[in-house]
């Protein structure tokens, strides 16, 4: 019987010692803190990739080192599981427990436990692929992954500087080379030739949109952006702006997605850059969530969040499935979280069935997974469209019967190439939006108007303790701190059109609040106002109270 490697183990992580006093949770999107904490999480990552891999029968498993929206003193790491897609929820805690073993015996007893538990059959070999984003503490974070892998004597393969969505894609191609199931070539290049000439295709014969200014936030989209635009050549003229990738301070840093969903205004970098009219979209620091918006005559901003991609992408999938004489065989769902604007959520309640669920694009993903065509978007930009296995197939057998049908059915092939199916994904999102907006002959202006948001606030609260913060109900109601409800309850009731409601963030050390009403006067005052409940529920000192507002 193969036994843990206990000498290489102790020796490796005696360099990444845990700090007392410090506690590390795998969140919304894996571990995520300051960058200069990180070291020993790392390094236990490596060691849990290694051990997962063996677990599932020496499939690869991914590693990504990125803090995506977060500012750039922070940074993080995830794992994801052989298909692409996010670590497997019970693995989260056996991620959280070893990464909070306090010396190097304990974190031996939890590996040794985790092994017998698990049945981890030690004598598998371990193959992991990994990347980071271009965050100044990645490179140091890397090499104390690289001792994890190391100390279980794991196959690895560094991927380099990417995105995270080129990471999910890379694990599911190398887990499906040589099958049916293949997902295209296991390289970086592969991702871009699959993404680029499915889009050809699907704008073949469309007149050529004018050029798409892309804020890549000074984060890895610039590099990964850069080389797609080479490859689509002139069926799509991109426009890199905020490339900053070497400028210290510069990620995340009022630019890139998260910027424009919060602040709802136009990167100030981009004020000399955009036109009237001219279409934009902002990235995030690994490229995994986009926001599009533009200027009206009147130099007034407009944004295209998550909600209004899933609506425009939808209806462009439920119109394709009708022509190709699929209507009935086919089900098209959407899948949202409580951040759904209510004018987004009745728009697409009227005509598709719809999910809410919790924050986190591993619960989108997973209640997607149930339709035949699963539409999922996070109101942040992050999501996808996933076809079932069953949905493949029959796109991949079914006969048409008029080349309106036949047409048709092409696009939706097209469609599946197009769209990163393991994760949200930012560039390949914007190919899908952009297809769709070829297709339909629309500006920002037509797309926009498909349904009128209402006026909504987001708020963060910092507070000494977030654990203390619990929800029920897909994060629509609180049921700990008890009684702070039933006080956001009657809050709610004295505002028209008023929703609110109050979460801990899975990725940032605060609580987050979110309103929304029929006036933005109201929702700003609404949401002000429930911050200020949350903050004097935990004893914040008043003078700091959240008072943008009142
Ligand atoms: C991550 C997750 C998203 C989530 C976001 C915010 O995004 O992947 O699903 O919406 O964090 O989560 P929270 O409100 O819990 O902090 P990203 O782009 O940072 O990876």
């Amino acid at each position: 019987m193969t036994l843990l490697p206990v000498d290489a183990i102790r020796a490796l992580a005696d360099q990444h010692q845990k700090p007392a006093n410090v506690l590390f949770q795998y969140g919304t999107a894996g571990f995520r803190t300051l960058g200069s904490a990180l070291d020993p999480v790392m390094f236990r990552v490596g060691v849990l990739a290694a051990l997962r891999s063996k677990k599932l029968d020496s499939k690869t498993i991914g590693v990504m080192v990125t803090a995506s929206h977060n500012p750039e003193p922070d940074n993080g790491v995830k794992l994801v599981d052989p298909r692409g897609e996010m670590l497997e929820a019970s693995w989260e805690t056996h991620a959280t427990n070893v990464a909070n073993a306090p010396t190097t015996d304990a974190l031996i007893d939890a590996l040794e436990t985790l092994v017998k538990n698990l049945k981890i059959d030690l004598s598998k070999p371990a193959k992991v692929v990994y990347a980071r984003d271009t965050r100044p503490s990645g490179p140091a974070l890397v090499a104390s992954l690289e001792d994890g892998l190391k100390a279980l004597g794991a196959d690895a393969r560094n991927a380099g500087v990417t995105t995270t969505p080129v990471l999910h894609y890379l694990v599911r191609a190398i887990n499906t080379k040589g099958t049916k199931d293949s997902y295209g070539d296991d390289t970086e290049e592969g991702y871009l030739e699959k993404l680029s000439s499915a889009f050809k295709q699907l704008v073949a014969g469309k007149p050529a949109l004018p050029p798409l200014v892309i804020d890549c936030a000074n984060g890895v989209g610039a590099i990964v952006g850069q080389k797609l635009a080479r490859h689509l050549g002139n069926s799509l003229e991109l426009q890199l702006a905020n490339t900053a990738i070497d400028t210290l301070g510069a990620l995340n840093n009022a630019c890139g997605a998260d910027f424009v969903k919060t602040q709802q205004k136009l990167p100030p970098s981009l004020a000399s850059v955009l036109t009237p009219g001219q279409r934009a979209c902002s990235l995030d620091g690994d490229a995994d969530r986009l926001i599009y918006f533009y200027l009206d005559d009147h130099g007034q901003f407009h944004m295209l969040d998550g909600d209004k991609i899933a609506a425009l992408v939808a209806a462009f999938v439920v119109e394709l499935t009708k022509s190709a004489g699929l209507e009935g065989k086919i089900q098209v769902g959407i899948v949202q979280t409580a951040y759904a604007n209510g004018g987004s959520t009745k728009y697409l309640s009227e005509r598709l069935p719809v999910k809410c669920v919790p924050t986190g694009v591993k619960h989108l993903h997973h209640a997607a997974e149930h339709y035949d065509i699963g539409v999922y978007f996070e109101a942040n930009g992050h999501g996808t469209v996933l076809f079932s296995p069953e949905t493949l197939e029959t796109l991949s057998t079914y006969q048409p019967s008029t080349p309106a049908q036949s047409t048709a059915l092409t696009h939706l092939r097209n469609l599946t190439n197009v769209i990163n199916q393991t994760v949200g994904d930012g560039l390949s999102d914007m190919l899908l939006v952009e297809a769709v907006l070829a297709h339909k002959s629309y500006s920002g202006v037509e797309w926009n108007s498909l349904y009128v948001d209402l006026p909504n606030r987001l708020v963060k609260v910092v507070v000494p303790d977030r654990s203390i913060f619990k929800t029920e109900d897909a994060e629509r109601r609180l049921v700990s701190p008890p009684g702070l409800q039933a006080k956001l309850d009657e809050l709610v009731r004295r505002y028209e059109g008023g929703r609110s409601f109050v979460r801990p963030s899975g990725t940032e050390d605060v609580v987050r609040v979110y309103a929304e009403a029929t006036v933005r006067s109201q929702a700003d005052e609404l949401a002000f106002r429930v911050a200020g409940l949350v903050y004097d529920e935990v004893g914040g000192d008043p003078a700091k109270r959240p008072s943008e507002f009142l």
